[in-house]
């Protein structure tokens, strides 16, 4: 598995499924999600919609994954994952683990070879940069997967140099 790094806005990238830094109840929010539902548009909230009437009445789990329709995105699906909020009280690490390794099962479940990432649990959710980008790094590295590129996307170039030191490192 190859990882590349952009600076770049996820909801433009030509890829097989882009994920979506979502909350629990799949209904939309800010930051990433926002911009995947607004660029995406109202396919992508019904099929939301449907999962929450179904198996996921009570909302996605955080560290799980789930994937939908990308709607008009370019990519063919989105995988919505559900970062913990950061706390320095309790360490949710082994949480934000699990995004990125769960978003990677669901991903050769469709087997879907291009999939882009967001720093996950980096924005509202307050989670340090340098160690959100670690956090991302190694767990992708040491999860097995089909997927041929692990494409992270990061809004910033201070983003880009911690996701940048984390694959250096
Ligand atoms: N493309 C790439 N990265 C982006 C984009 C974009 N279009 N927009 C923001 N980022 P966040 P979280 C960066 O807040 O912390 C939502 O309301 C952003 O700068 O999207 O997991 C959900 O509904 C940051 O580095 O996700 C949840 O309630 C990173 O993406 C909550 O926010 C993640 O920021 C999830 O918070």
């Amino acid at each position: 598995m190859q990882i590349t790094l952009v600076v770049a806005d996820i909801t433009d990238q030509v890829v097989d499924a882009v994920v979506n830094a979502a909350n629990s109840s799949l209904l939309g929010g800010g930051g990433v999600d926002g911009a995947i539902h607004r660029r995406g548009g109202p396919q992508i909230l019904e099929a939301c919609r449907a999962l929450r009437a179904g198996h996921l009445g009570g909302g996605l789990p955080t560290g799980q994954a789930v994937a939908t329709t990308a709607g008009d995105l370019k990519a063919r699906w989105v995988i919505h994952t559900v970062g913990p909020v950061y706390s320095r009280a309790d360490d949710r690490s082994q949480l934000l683990a699990s995004c990125y390794r769960e978003s990677l099962c669901v991903a050769d479940d469709l087997e879907a070879s291009t999939v882009a990432f967001p720093a996950i649990s980096a924005g509202v959710y307050g989670w340090p940069a340098d160690d959100a980008a670690r956090i991302a790094v190694s767990t992708v590295r040491a999860t097995a997967s089909d997927v041929d590129e692990v494409r992270f996307v990061l809004f910033s170039q201070t983003m880009y140099d911690h996701f940048a030191e984390a694959l250096g490192g």
